[in-house]
């Protein structure tokens, strides 16, 4: 990672003075209430991780017990060696002994309005007639499975059907290209490929097997391709390769006992863009992952047995994988899954969702909050959302500004939110309030989660002290850390590894504030180095946004022979307002009042519309190139609508 001076100390200008305590009501029946009990328990989970996650790791269903709860060598970690479970007996067979068995699992409903309940008992079902179309069709375990599917309950249904046969999940966007699906195949080794006919965005069908289809053009190493019917839409069905899901189905039966795996067989690779060089695949096993996941669904959404629990985020990200699947099955959760934009037909899609299906834990991402801000305080206005009970938030850091809108008009100023910090390659929440317990701040993830020895460190792994910026790192093993990176355990030293000496580097910057809450300020490679001050991208957009007229903001330094970095802001604004130098002038003062002249953007650069990911994080890396003027290269496969690289250069001043 290059280093742009000297001092890595990254300044801070923001300061936020709102705290929100719990109120009594949430806390009467929360996991834990009570603040000073909660953070010794805090402080010895981190000193003993061991025993903490021993605890949690036994609430689960275990066919052996392991020997021993970790082996460290670092980078190396083993979580409970020796033992023997399964993923999908885990989220499935346990509940069905007990009142859980005709508790629905999942509530679906598709883009263009079908509904559909499966309970744990039907989804059971359905899971051991897929494990045995994955059978008939030759997976083993320890095979690689490509999933490239809509947001259906069948994308959670092959997962599981793969965890519950040993074999390993691999799960690509269905907004993703052939390209992409291309690489992914090589690269994991997957010799088949679970798809659909298409799914339903903005109205349109996405031409999901035609993709797979281009995809797998002079690919051999694919035996098998398992199409489900969603769309009706023709396709081409290659004879000897491609067969339909609802025909297998007629071929199998609908029982299929769970293999029990070792603790550290692989559960599933998923691909995380890196800014340069080859999407990385994050590999992922079974005990440890399952543990943890598990364990924070529980006590970070203080989930409770009558909760509606909905998760906005694509099954192809992360957070779809741990608490769209895994976490919340595990737990015996009633689910709420949507197919498909939450501007289709019209912007109160998810408050219409959210009204009748009286969902009560909303967890979604900044980047929705942001444009739902955009579209207007009048869509949710119109639903009854009187059963939410507590909101989330993860992807990026939460302006404060988009925290408080939130809060008020989503959450009526009663539900508290759970701000959570994680990654792909931490496979769950790590920095996160207990919503029964913990005071909130607009824009922190506040405290580590039980067991996580999260720090703030300079170059040499020194802690620094409060408001001191600095790197994010965790210094312990955790259950659900990342094993390696498929296939090149060399990139995952060096890129996780080698920072900073003995903790594992995040990669992002962060600060803690004197109340040891840790606060976001972007990613590393993104801060901004101005006439030798170093300022986080997050500090800089949330005094952007906080301006009335602006919507969404990114900043980026460009080139500047007397600053070494001049500081670039592309903005998109709040419906009715307008363009010009009038407002330019207006919110480069406005950022100058709030965080001070040394953040004060140089150019406002006004547009519709920000490069982002599928998972809607903005693509700083793009807006620098486009910001110094030159050709965008590296990797743009995972850019959510290319038509944005056009658009931009049209951005004006
Ligand atoms: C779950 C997920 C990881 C990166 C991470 C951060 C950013 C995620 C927060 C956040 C501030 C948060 N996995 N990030 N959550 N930043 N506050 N609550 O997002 O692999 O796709 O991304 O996302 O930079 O390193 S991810």
């Amino acid at each position: 990672m290059a280093k742009t001076s000297e001092s890595t100390v990254i300044e801070s200008h923001l300061t936020e003075n709102r705290v929100f305590k719990p109120s009594k009501e949430f806390s009467k029946n929360a996991h834990f209430s009570n603040l000073a009990a909660y953070k010794k328990l805090l402080a010895q989970s981190i000193k003993s991780p061991e025993k903490f996650w021993a605890k949690e790791a036994a609430s689960l269903l275990w066919s052996k017990k392991w020997t021993q709860v970790l082996k460290w060598k670092a980078p190396f970690a083993k979580w409970f060696v020796g033992g023997r479970l399964n993923a999908s007996e885990n989220c499935l067979d346990r509940h069905l002994t007990g009142p859980h068995r005709n508790k629905a699992a999942i509530i679906w409903e598709g883009e263009p309005g079908e509904k559909r309940t499966l309970t744990y008992h039907q989804l059971h079902r359905e899971v051991c007639l897929f494990a045995n179309i994955l059978k008939r069709n030759g997976v083993k375990s320890g095979d690689r499975v490509l999933i490239y599917m809509p947001l259906v309950p069948e994308a959670a249904i092959a997962m599981l059907a793969c965890a519950r046969i040993g074999a390993v999940h691999n799960v690509v966007f269905g907004g993703f290209s052939s390209e992409s699906i291309k690489d992914r195949i090589m690269d994991s080794g997957a010799s088949v490929v679970v798809t659909a006919d298409g799914g339903y965005r903005r109205g349109q069908i996405v031409p999901l097997k035609q993709n797979v289809d281009q995809a797998l053009a002079g690919v051999k190493q694919v035996r098998r391709v398992i199409v489900f019917r969603r769309t009706h839409l023709d396709i081409h069905i290659e004879e000897g390769r491609d067969v339909w899901w609802h025909r297998e189905a007629e071929y199998v039966a609908a029982n299929c006992a769970p293999l029990a795996v070792d603790s550290e067989h692989p559960l599933f690779i998923l691909y995380t863009s890196g800014s340069t060089g080859k999407p990385k695949g994050i590999l992922h096993t079974t005990g440890g992952y399952l543990t943890q996941t598990a364990a924070t669904t529980k006590y970070v959404f203080d989930l409770r047995e009558d909760d509606v629990y909905w998760c906005t985020a694509d099954i192809g990200w992360v957070t779809g994988h741990s608490y769209l699947v895994y976490g919340p099955l595990a737990n015996g959760a009633t689910c709420l899954m949507y197919e498909g934009a939450p501007n289709w037909p019209e912007p109160d899609r998810f408050w219409k969702l959210i009204a009748e299906y009286g969902v009560t834990i909303l967890y979604t991402a900044p980047t929705a909050i942001r444009a739902f801000m955009k579209w207007g305080d009048e869509w949710p206005r119109k639903h009854d959302l009187s059963s939410l009970r507590l909101l989330g938030t993860v992807g990026e850091p939460i302006n404060p500004e988009a925290w408080m809108w939130y809060f008020k008009n989503i959450g009526k100023s009663r539900c508290p939110i759970v701000d959570t910090w994680w990654q792909t390659e931490t496979g769950a929440i790590m920095i996160a309030p207990l919503p029964g317990a913990t005071p909130l701040k607009p824009g922190t993830a506040t405290l580590p989660f039980f067991g996580i020895d999260a720090a703030i460190v300079d170059d040499n792994g020194k802690e620094v002290g409060p408001m001191e910026g600095g790197k994010l790192v965790v210094r312990k093993p955790w259950p659900s850390m990342l094993r390696t990176i498929y296939g090149d355990t060399p990139r995952f030293r060096k890129q996780y590894w080698s920072e900073v000496k003995g903790f594992y580097f995040t990669g992002d910057g962060a600060r803690r504030d004197k109340d040891g809450y840790f606060w976001i300020v972007g990613r590393i490679d993104d801060v901004l180095n101005v006439a030798g001050h170093r300022l986080g991208t997050a500090e800089v957009e949330s005094a952007l946004v906080a301006h009335p007229g602006v919507a969404e903001a990114a900043v980026v330094g460009r080139p500047d022979d007397i600053k070494g970095q001049a500081v670039v802001a592309f903005v998109t604004l709040r419906s009715g307002h307008k363009a010009g130098k009038d407002l330019s002038e207006a919110i480069r003062k406005h950022v100058a009042q709030s965080i001070g002249a040394i953040a004060k953007p140089d150019d406002i650069r006004f547009t519709d519309v920000l490069p982002k990911t599928r998972s809607g994080k903005i693509m700083r890396r793009l807006l620098k190139q486009v910001a110094a003027g030159k050709a965008i290269t590296g990797d743009t496969t995972t850019l959510e609508d290319f038509s944005v690289l056009a658009k931009l250069g049209a951005a004006q001043e």
